[in-house]
């Protein structure tokens, strides 16, 4: 299993700014206990600020990967382009988000990755990447 976790501007910040929204944890040592928890997935973590660099991500890995768990950032609420690029891939993308964003400014009420997304998963954290990646795994009841 293959999966890509894809993060938007900013979000390499996290740990040094604001931790009182987005808690204290930088990005690279929480990637470092997915990879021990997931074992058996080969996980792989890119983040850009740049909005075409999201959109080249989401094609160079939208056609081989098994899942992507991409966090837009604040290109989720205005970018078309991000939109279109989830909706062109054969890839499942599950959209996840560290706040829980209804709870905060109407502005990010509105997702443009949400309509082509498989789910949505948001406000639990940094938990929300894990939760992500576990909708993706096999699960027999
Ligand atoms: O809650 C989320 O995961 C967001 O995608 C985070 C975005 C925000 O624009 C979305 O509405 C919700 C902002 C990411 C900025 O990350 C920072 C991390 C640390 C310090 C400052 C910003």
């Amino acid at each position: 299993m293959k999966i890509l976790i894809l993060n938007g501007p900013n979000l390499n910040l996290l740990g040094k700014r604001e931790p009182e929204v987005y808690g204290s944890q930088t990005f690279d040592d929480y990637f470092a206990k997915l990879q021990s928890k997931f074992k058996d997935v080969q996980l792989e973590y890119y983040q850009s600020n740049i909005e075409g660099e999201i959109i080249e991500k989401l094609q160079e890995f939208g056609f081989s990967y098994d899942g992507i768990v991409l966090n837009a950032a604040a290109y989720t609420h205005t970018s078309v382009g991000i939109g279109d690029a989830v909706k062109a891939i054969k890839t499942p993308v599950v959209e996840v988000h560290i706040s829980n964003t209804h709870k905060r400014e109407e502005f990010r009420h509105v997702s443009y990755i949400s309509p082509a997304a498989k789910g949505v998963i948001l406000g639990f954290g940094l938990q929300s990447y894990e939760l992500a990646i576990m909708s993706f795994l096999e699960v027999s009841a």
